[in-house]
C-alpha cells in the first residue's frame, strides 16, 4: 500500500509542510501503514490529510487532542497521529493540550509551528514573536510569546521534543521516537510559514541537536534557551524530556 495520495498538493511552493510531509512518509515505513490513524486540525498545516495514505479524521480547527483521544480509547491498538497548527493547539484547542499531559494517553501529536494563523492569512498566535505585524495587528504583537515546550513539561507530557522541519532527516528520526514511546509524545516542529512571517525564517542556524532524558532540570534549561522572539542564542532540537508513566489506557 503506497503512502502517497492522488491528491493536488496547494500548499505554497517553498513552504516547509512539504518537509514535514517528506518527515512522517519516512517515519511511517518504520510502522506497519495500517495501525495507523490519523487527526488533522483546520489550517495550511491540515492539508496534509490529503497527502497520505492513512485512515483518519480530518478534523476541527482546535480539537485535534479531544478526537484523537476518542479514536485512541475506541482501538487503542491504533497508533494515533495528529498534525495541528500553533493556532490551533496553542490558542483555540489549549484547554485540550494541557489536558494531554495529564492525561498521558499514548498518542502522538505534531504541530507545526509557524508562528501564525497561516491559513486565515497571518494573523498573529500565542508563539508569535513580539512585533509581527498583521493585518490584524498593523502596530505590531505586543505580546510576550507563550513557550509550548514549557506548558508540555508543566503539565506532565511525558516525551517533549522539537523539531526543525529543514532537517528532514532528524524530524523523521525524532518522530519514530514519538510514536514508540508509551504515553503522550509531544513534537514541536519549527515549520515557518514563507509567506505570513517570513521574518522567522532564519532560525536554523542556531539551532543544535540535544538528546535529554529524564532530567526535568534540564529540560527547562533547554526550553530557556530560546523564548520564540526573533533569533537570539541557541535553539535546542531533539528529545527535551522523556519520562515513563503508566498511561490511560493502562489503568
Ligand atoms: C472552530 C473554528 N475556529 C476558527 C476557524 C477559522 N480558522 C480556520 S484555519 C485557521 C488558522 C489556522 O492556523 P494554524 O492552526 O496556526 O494553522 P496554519 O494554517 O498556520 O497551518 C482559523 C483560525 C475554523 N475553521 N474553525
Ligand atoms: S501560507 Fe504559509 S503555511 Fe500556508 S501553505 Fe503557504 S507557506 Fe505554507
Amino acid at each position: 500500500m503506497k503512502i502517497e495520495t492522488k491528491c493536488e498538493n496547494t500548499w505554497c511552493p517553498g513552504c516547509y509542510n512539504f518537509m514535514i510531509l517528506n518527515s512522517i512518509k519516512k517515519t511511517i515505513k518504520k510502522f506497519n501503514q495500517k495501525d495507523f490513524a490519523m487527526v488533522t486540525g483546520i489550517g495550511c498545516h491540515a492539508k496534509i490529510f490529503d497527502y497520505l495514505n492513512l485512515s483518519g479524521f480530518y478534523g476541527l480547527h482546535g480539537r485535534v487532542l479531544p478526537t484523537m483521544l476518542g479514536i485512541k480509547l475506541g482501538n487503542p491498538k491504533l497508533n494515533v497521529i495528529g498534525f495541528a497548527g500553533d493556532g490551533d493547539t496553542y490558542s483555540e484547542g489549549l484547554s485540550h493540550f494541557i489536558s494531554a499531559g495529564r492525561y498521558n494517553s499514548n498518542i502522538t501529536l505534531f504541530v507545526h509551528d509557524n508562528q501564525s494563523f497561516s491559513l486565515t492569512t497571518g494573523q498573529v498566535t500565542p508563539t508569535s514573536q513580539q512585533g509581527f505585524k498583521s493585518k490584524a495587528e498593523p502596530l505590531g504583537n505586543i505580546n510576550k510569546p507563550l513557550d509550548p515546550l514549557k506548558l508540555a513539561l508543566a503539565s506532565g507530557a511525558t516525551f517533549v521534543a522539537r523539531c526543525n522541519s529543514k532537517d528532514i532527516n532528524h524530524t523523521a528520526k525524532i518522530m519514530e521516537q514519538a510514536i514508540k514511546h508509551e504515553g503522550f509524545s509531544f513534537v514541536e516542529i519549527i515549520q515557518t510559514c514563507v509567506i505570513f512571517n517570513k521574518e522567522m525564517d532564519n532560525l536554523t542556524k542556531y539551532t543544535y541537536k540535544v538528546n535529554n532524558k529524564t532530567n526535568m532540570k534540564k529540560a527547562l534549561q533547554l526550553a530557556n534557551k530560546w523564548d520564540y522572539n526573533s533569533a537570539k542564542g541557541k535553539i535546542p532540537v531533539g528529545i527535551i524530556y522523556k519520562e515513563k508513566r503508566k498511561t490511560l489506557e493502562s489503568t
